[in-house]
């Protein structure tokens, strides 16, 4: 296993960055690009681990997909197109490709076997199975389809109106994309609003879906029109960088080109919510996506309480803003937030572990955490027990102190963020 020494005598972030594509926007330009019969261009893809697994999916039903960096181009016969696999399908650590590839592969008339690595093969997936089943797909699996690998048979879809009992975006995707393949409407309503990129993106392929409030309709059996997309910067990714500018001394950063989609903005209101000296400029927007660029300069963060609405609008960014709250002024309780325990790791377990080895006063509660304040930390041996969030928290965490910390399967970072240590030295180095 990859093992990484973090230390940093110069800790002051300074100069202007652009971060890789958003991971939720490469996945589904990907999969609605091998839906649509036609050419799909996709720019600024994501060349993640988990965005990899999509490809190759899609690839293994027969779809030509060809990527170089971060172009990727499909040519697609449209959903007749696509191809039993002869394999298989693997993937990887990738929950976004195992939930929403199902809700497709359910109403496609072959069989297919999903198997994932050993985070994968722990997460729910009954989540996505019992909507599907109730749909009329043919699932088994560990445990009775509630964990991979699984085996789907899917065809002869009905449409659906379900109202999903957990807050995840993938689940509401997965049941949207299903929806697609049968005949009718169905109608997806959730009691808090997350991401909103598959409807997005949709539209933008041309399918006829209506949102009203939290309720998503789609027709179904609608062909998708192959177009290009250009995927904004990963608002996920920049979060790290946002948070670390905010607490290390005389930094002042900007970074460019990024996401800026309300369902995913929460992480710029938390850092207003803790007086973090930070400024947003929209300049367009591309596919129903804003995109813009981020300030932010060191300031001196307040405690807050998190909670509610706000949490699937920041749920992947909980870990380095627990350690924002590490260094605040006041005690930081974040609540609500009990999906973070069917992350690539039970991320309330994980982030308490690992900031309470860093010398933080932290505690987990049943859905979120208590963070104090004010923390001096130290060196320490840490686990990304295999989560690419958790490995750039401790990353961002060892610019806050001179003693160096250890970082066990620091290369789980590249599921979302390949180039992440050379674009935080390319902000260090500038100072
Ligand atoms: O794809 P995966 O492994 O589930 O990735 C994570 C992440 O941290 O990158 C979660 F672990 O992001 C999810 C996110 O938490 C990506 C996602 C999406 O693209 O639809 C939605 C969120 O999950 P959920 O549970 O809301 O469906």
């Amino acid at each position: 296993m990859s093992k990484k020494v973090l230390s940093y005598d110069q800790t002051t972030l300074t100069g202007h960055i652009s971060v890789p594509g958003d991971k939720s926007i490469s996945h589904r330009a990907v999969m609605f690009g091998s839906l649509a019969k036609g050419k799909t261009t996709i720019k600024h893809f994501l060349e993640g681990e988990d965005c990899l697994s999509t490809i190759a999916a899609f690839q293994a039903m027969g779809v030509a997909i060809e990527r170089s960096g971060q172009t990727v181009k499909i040519e697609s016969n449209g959903v007749d197109g696509l191809k039993e696999p002869s394999q298989p399908i693997n993937l990887g650590n990738s929950g976004t490709t195992a939930r929403l590839l199902m809700g497709i592969l359910s109403g496609l008339p072959f069989h297919f076997t999903l198997f994932g690595d050993d985070s994968l093969s722990k997460r729910p997936m009954d989540r996505i199975t019992i909507p599907l089943r109730k749909m009329g797909a043919k699932i088994d699996g560990r445990e009775e389809g509630r964990l991979l690998p699984i085996s789907l048979r899917g065809g002869n879809l009905q449409p659906i109106h379900y109202h999903t009992p957990v807050k995840s975006a993938q689940v509401k995707s997965g049941v949207i994309l299903a929806g697609l393949m049968t005949e009718g409407t169905t109608v997806v309503q959730e009691d808090t609003k997350t991401r909103d990129h598959t409807e997005n993106m949709l539209k933008a392929f041309g399918a006829d879906l209506t949102i009203d409030g939290n309720t998503v309709k789609i027709k179904g059996n609608q062909p998708l029109q192959a177009c290009d997309i250009e995927v904004p910067g990963d608002i996920s990714s920049a979060a790290f960088f946002l948070v670390a500018a905010a607490i290390t001394p005389n930094s002042h950063i900007t970074i460019e080109n990024v996401g800026l989609n309300p369902t995913r903005t929460g992480i710029i209101d938390v850092l207003k919510l803790m007086d973090a000296d930070i400024s947003v400029v929209t300049k367009r927007t591309i596919g129903g996506e804003p995109i813009g660029d981020i300030t932010v300069r060191t300031s001196a963060p307040k405690a807050v309480t998190i909670e509610g609405d706000i949490i699937p609008r920041i749920i992947d960014e909980i870990p380095i803003i627990a350690l924002l709250a590490s260094q605040a002024e006041g005690t930081t309780i974040i609540k609500d937030a009990e999906e973070l325990r069917y992350k690539e790791t039970d991320r309330i377990k994980s982030v308490v572990n690992t900031l309470k080895q860093l010398g933080v006063q932290i505690e987990a509660t049943q859905d979120g955490m208590i963070i104090q304040g004010g923390n001096t930390l130290h060196g320490a041996s840490t686990q990304s027990y295999g989560d690419h969030r958790i490995g750039m928290m401790v990353a961002i965490a060892s610019l806050l102190t001179k003693e160096s910390i250890e970082l066990h399967d620091d290369q789980c970072i590249a599921i979302s963020y390949p180039n992440f240590f050379a674009d935080l030295q390319s902000l260090l180095s500038n100072a």
